[in-house]
């Protein structure tokens, strides 16, 4: 919906493209970008030099685990929104003792890869994958239906929502994870562009070759005849609305068809790909008590470049 800046729960991939570059300004949801070389090319990213974020957060879940678990309460079932990330997750499993662990992901690739590799590393722990759409309604396994839990939502991944989106999936998640529940959140902080930017426009052009592989996912899956080399990616920092955005800019007039419809886009023109918000200390806090939570603890680096918040329901 364009009062959610393409990141509303949405349609299929083709109604979505189709949609989005009919739209002014043009803008595609930034999920569609998780195909198999776009989930490759994320991960690239996340050891890049310039991409702080993955490395700050993983740092302090590994430092810090300790005193988050003890914060949350031992022994909840987890609940983990995204694929699970085999670098992150296990510090705060470690951590957490918890009774069982539910990781909800749209992917179920994903998600079958994800448990296999934790249930080889926590042998005694019942993990329960639940493939679904974390933006849409979904249910719990019953098996942990009487169990208080502790929600786990890291990457700054709410950050690809804007606020209005963040805010009904806090509160989604609170219904979901019900009375007395705890949620461990990671946010992105507000800081200078000399950082942001080459963040998100690093030198090796990773960033850019993922941006740019949602034209050849387009292309390959859409019967797209996008010219992809007379696109470039460009990453600017939104100061009034606190976010890198991300977009993919025509270098010349252009004109291609998707799925059999015609395109025009003229020089210096985008397509808007993605919002990466950044939180304030206080705008974190805030954008919890909108989704229903009570902000109850918070760490973050040295330089709090990267915090993880803890909330309770
Ligand atoms: C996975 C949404 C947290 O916004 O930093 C990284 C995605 N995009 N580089 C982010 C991303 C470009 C990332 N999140």
């Amino acid at each position: 919906m364009a009062d959610r800046e393409g990141d509303d729960a949405s349609g299929s991939f083709r109604n979505d493209v189709i949609a989005g570059l009919s739209t002014r300004p043009r803008a595609i949801p930034a999920r569609w970008f998780y195909d198999e070389r776009g989930s490759e090319l994320f991960e690239d990213i996340t050891r890049l030099p310039e991409y702080y974020p993955t490395r700050v957060e993983t740092e302090l879940l590994r430092s810090r685990a300790g005193d988050m678990a003890a914060a949350a309460g031992f022994g909840r079932a987890v609940v983990e929104f995204g694929s699970g990330s085999s670098t992150k997750t296990p510090h705060l499993l470690r951590a957490a003792q918890p009774a069982a662990y539910v990781l909800i992901d749209i992917s179920g690739d994903f998600l079958r890869a994800s448990a296999a590799g934790l249930a080889e590393r926590f042998p005694d722990l019942p993990i329960h994958p639940l493939e679904a759409d974390f933006m849409r309604p979904y249910r719990l396994p019953a098996a942990v239906s009487d169990l208080p839990k502790l929600g786990f939502f890291p990457g700054s991944t709410i950050g690809n929502m804007v606020p209005r989106s963040a805010v009904d999936l806090l509160r989604r998640m609170r219904d979901v994870l019900g009375e007395g529940a705890a949620l461990l959140i990671g946010m992105d902080r507000v800081k200078s562009p000399d950082i942001l930017v080459p963040a998100y426009d690093d030198a090796a052009g990773v960033t850019a070759a993922f941006n740019l592989n949602l034209l050849h996912r387009i292309n390959k899956e859409l019967g797209g005849t996008i010219p992809i080399d007379h696109f470039r990616h460009r990453a600017i920092w939104n100061d009034p609305m606190a976010r890198i955005e991300m977009h993919l800019e025509a270098t010349r007039d252009v004109s291609f068809d998707v799925d059999g419809r015609s395109f025009e886009m003229a020089a210096g023109e985008t397509i808007h790909t993605e919002n990466s918000h950044k939180y304030g200390p206080r705008d974190a806090r805030l954008l919890l008590r909108a989704g229903g939570w009570t902000p109850i603890d918070e760490w973050t680096d040295e330089e709090d470049q990267f915090a993880v918040l803890l909330a309770e329901a």
